[in-house]
């Protein structure tokens, strides 16, 4: 970095490890501004512990779910944040109208705290007055029963439990639709839609045992240092034991530079820290189909680099996948992956060296108009060597919210399978619509043509969450109902529509008492593990319901004539989980293998090479050309890609610094490359419009600060939420649906010399 440069208010280099000391401040910081310190350590410990919750923060797995209490400072920030002694009360509504809080920001509406009524919009005074449960449930029955079923999306958010998603999709189904937009639709559901047709699943191979016997990780577009923190601890384990980490990222991030782990004695007495990646790769943001190509370009000219045997008994399609990266060439993969033959060629050498290997990934692989096509390429690069389906090997997708994963297993797909839909009927007694519904982004298209007219929302901040906030906002405040399930205020429950509806949930840290006693939850990790989970701490307010309570609540009140007994289910929700078992394969003894500490895992054939495929066999992919007809008119197009700070959980802002990347204090600013900034006559902390620079775009983000940052030429980085005003609606993967949120084409403008002279 360049000394010289002039500073710029809230923009310091950080030059420390990422853990460490720094990690246990920010902790100590949040638990104080956040929680009765008094309660915090007990709450803290009770994290991931056999009888207690689990962790809201991410979806990595524990060791057999029962290791001493690990460290994590974003995990702690996930549970101070909803353990807070904060409220926002119905005086508090009383006192804001809602306009009034609209003009405030996610971080200011989440830090007032955990709501505690349920409340019900009144227009004439543009407030949220409290309402009685049955009242409100009543209400919403007459409403939804006038509205034909496919006029009403079912949203979740992927922290709901396995046994509220299911209850949510069978509230859904039973009314008639199968339209759930999910927060999936955002995130991997490129892998939802692109291992299915590799490996036959959807969900990732390894388990965190093939860490302990891998030879090399290919790390590829995530940011575990953020945003799966506890994966920090393998890396190290495996960096310490001199396991080769090679990382694919547009960005610098510290964390997979340097760590110092929080759990090492040593290295914290000392203020010493471990090295993570072996190599570092800056490729370009959008040119990982580029980096893989290369990469299995170089492996098919090496001598016995290919498992042979592996691809003549398991897998079809190889001769036309290689003759594709034959065909591919080099000059194409240099250019748009940003890297070198040579580059390539060190990491397929390793890669060859390597007898078992695992690749991870995250959302700088799947938020791409390719995003599905770039996952089937990292599956056929392991298939190359017959990395799945052998000890220390495989494909490791990191999943966002805590339950994402349980919340598809158990239903909520806009695409049911017909087996699925077979066993509803048989285990019901009620014929669920076949038709599909829709995803995110279609949902919300459903709401500006007007044929959307409610919403349900099971957690989440959908609105903000969403693409072009300029067509999603109005489109949330079109509809004739919107109700909302949550822990905490947030914009999208403020986008009111003609009769809207905010019900108070228990969190994860809460006691969820039901009339047989206290109950528990489950959720499935990234790693398919499904185990238990149960909440300690007294409920933030005596009002709150638990979120399958609430479902049920909905559910009975809107079906008069309905086949499901939803009071019994929630009395006690071992029987939803039996309901579960007799639906959906692989839960077999579901409430006595959660009793065991650590639960179990769900059937994962491709572990056992068996290809659940349309053929039998994995399947290799044609991914022509390296996406080089990337949309983007005019000149000096860059590409954008909007990211995680690390005082961020997805829409929830925590605080506004973000310390491994030294920006403190603020959100409003653009990472750029220097020659870049050069080339553009920019300099370190001017301030410029980004503009999309799509065919008839007219997106806008104006007045943010550049700041020189090792990032890869062509790419720039803005924060998420608030640069999501950049992204068309229709910008996405066709494949999958999912918004292209990292490789948006922009222009960036300074907006004046004398605004530059301040
Ligand atoms: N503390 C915390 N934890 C979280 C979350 C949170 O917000 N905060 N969110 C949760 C959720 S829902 C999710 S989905 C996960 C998200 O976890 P990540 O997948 O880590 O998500 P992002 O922060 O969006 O960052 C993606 C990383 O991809 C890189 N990147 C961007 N574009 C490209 C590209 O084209 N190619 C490559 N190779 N890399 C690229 C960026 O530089 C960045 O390092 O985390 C989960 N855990
Ligand atoms: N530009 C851009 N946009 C993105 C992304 C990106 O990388 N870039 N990432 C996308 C991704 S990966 C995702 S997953 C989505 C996230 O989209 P969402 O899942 O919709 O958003 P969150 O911010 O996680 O939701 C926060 C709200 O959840 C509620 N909540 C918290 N805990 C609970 C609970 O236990 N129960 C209930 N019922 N509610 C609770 C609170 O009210 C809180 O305000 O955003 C997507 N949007
Ligand atoms: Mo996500």
């Amino acid at each position: 970095m360049n000394n010289k440069r002039r500073s710029v208010p809230g923009i310091r280099h950080y030059d420390g490890p990422a853990g460490g000391w720094g990690a246990l401040k920010a902790t100590a910081i949040a638990v104080r501004t956040q929680m009765d310190t008094l309660d915090a350590p007990a709450t803290l410990l009770r994290t991931n512990q056999p009888d207690g919750f689990d962790c809201p923060g991410c979806a990595w797995p524990d060791k057999e779910h029962k290791s001493t209490f690990q460290f994590c400072e974003n995990g702690a920030k996930a549970v101070t944040w909803e353990a807070t002694s904060k409220r926002v009360t119905p005086a508090f509504f009383a006192e804001n109208t809602v306009t009034s809080l609209l003009a405030k920001s996610d971080f200011e509406l989440e830090g007032y705290g955990r709501l505690t009524h349920p409340m019900e919009y009144h227009r004439e005074s543009d407030t949220f007055r409290p309402v009685e449960w049955e009242q409100a449930f009543a209400r919403i029955g007459e409403i939804l029963r006038e509205l034909p079923p496919d006029a009403v999306e079912f949203y979740t958010s992927g922290r709901a439990s396995n046994e509220a998603a299911f209850l949510f999709q069978l509230f859904a189904r039973e009314l008639g639709t199968n339209n759930f937009p999910d927060c999936s639709n955002m995130c991997h559901e490129a892998t939802s839609v692109g291992l299915p047709r590799s490996i036959g699943i959807g969900k990732g191979t390894v388990s965190l045992d093939d860490f302990d016997n891998t030879e090399l990780v290919i790390s590829i577009g995530h940011n575990p240092g953020t945003n799966h923190p506890r994966m920090m601890g393998t890396l190290h384990e495996l960096a310490r034991r001199k396991v080769p980490i090679i990382v694919l990222n547009p960005m610098r991030e510290r964390a997979l530079e340097r760590f110092a782990d929080p759990q090492s004695v040593m290295e914290m007495a000392t203020y010493s820290s471990t090295d993570i990646a072996s190599t570092y790769f800056q490729v370009k943001a959008g040119g990982d189909a580029a980096a893989l190509k290369g990469i299995a370009k170089h492996l098919l000219a090496f001598e016995n680099a290919l498992d042979s045997d592996f691809i003549a008994t398991h897998t079809q399609g190889f001769d036309d996948f290689a003759a594709d990266i034959q065909a591919t060439s080099w000059a194409s993969i240099e250019r748009k992956s940003g890297l070198s033959r040579q580059d390539l060629h060190q990491v397929a050498e390793a890669y060859a060296k390597s007898n078992a290997t695992i690749i991870t990934y995250g959302m700088g692989i799947t938020q791409h108009n390719k995003g599905t096509s770039n996952v089937r390429l990292i599956a056929d690069l392991l298939l190359m060597r017959g990395n799945i389906g052998k000890p220390g090997a495989g494909i490791c997708p990191l999943r966002g919210h805590s339950n994402v994963q349980g919340n598809r297993t158990v239903g909520i797909s806009e695409k049911p399978t017909a087996a699925f839909l077979g066993k509803i009927n048989e285990v019901f007694g009620f014929t669920p619509p076949a038709a599909h519904g829709h995803d995110a982004v279609q949902a919300t298209e459903a709401m500006i043509n007007g044929s959307a007219r409610a919403m349900i929302c099971l957690g989440g901040n959908f609105a903000v969450a969403m693409p072009d906030h300029a067509r999603a906002f109005p489109a949330m405040r079109s509809l004739d109902l919107s109700v909302h399930v949550g822990t905490k205020l947030n914009r999208t429950h403020l986008l009111t529509a003609k009769q809207t509806w905010l019900f108070p949930c228990l969190g994860r840290t809460e006691l969820d008492m039901q009339q047989t006693g206290r109950q528990s939850i489950t959720v499935e990790d990234s790693m398919s593990m499904v185990h238990a989970s149960s909440g300690k701490l007294k409920p933030a307010s005596p009002e709150l319901r638990s979120e399958p309570s609430i479902v049920a609540g909905l559910a009975k009140a809107t079906l008069p004539h309905t086949r499901i007994d939803w009071t019994t289910l929630v009395s006690d929700y071992d029987l939803i989980r039996d309901l579960i078992e007799k639906t959906i394969p692989g839960f077999d003894q579901y409430n006595q293998r959660i009793r065991i500490p650590g639960g179990f895992r769900m059937p994962l054939p491709p572990t056992e090479r068996v290809w659940p495929t349309s053929t039998g066999k994995a399947m290799f992919s044609v991914f022509e050309g390296v996406d080089e007809n990337q949309p983007g008119v005019g000149d000096n197009v860059l590409r954008l890609v909007t990211l995680r700070s690390h005082d961020q959980y997805n829409t929830t802002i925590y605080a506004l610094d973000d310390r491994y990347r030294g920006v403190f204090g603020r959100r409003d600013i653009l990472f750029m490359n220097e020659g870049d900034m050069a080339q553009l006559g920019l300099e370190h902390g001017d301030r410029v419009d980004i503009s999309t620079a799509l065919q008839g775009s007219v997106q806008q983000l104006e007045d943010i600060t550049v700041v020189a940052y090792s990032i890869a030429s062509g790419t720039v980085g803005a924060y998420y939420p608030e640069a999501n005003v950049l992204v068309p609606l229709d910008y996405l993967d066709k494949d999958s649906g999912t918004p292209s949120y990292k490789s948006v084409p922009v222009r960036v403008t300074l907006r004046s010399k004398e605004i530059r002279a301040l």
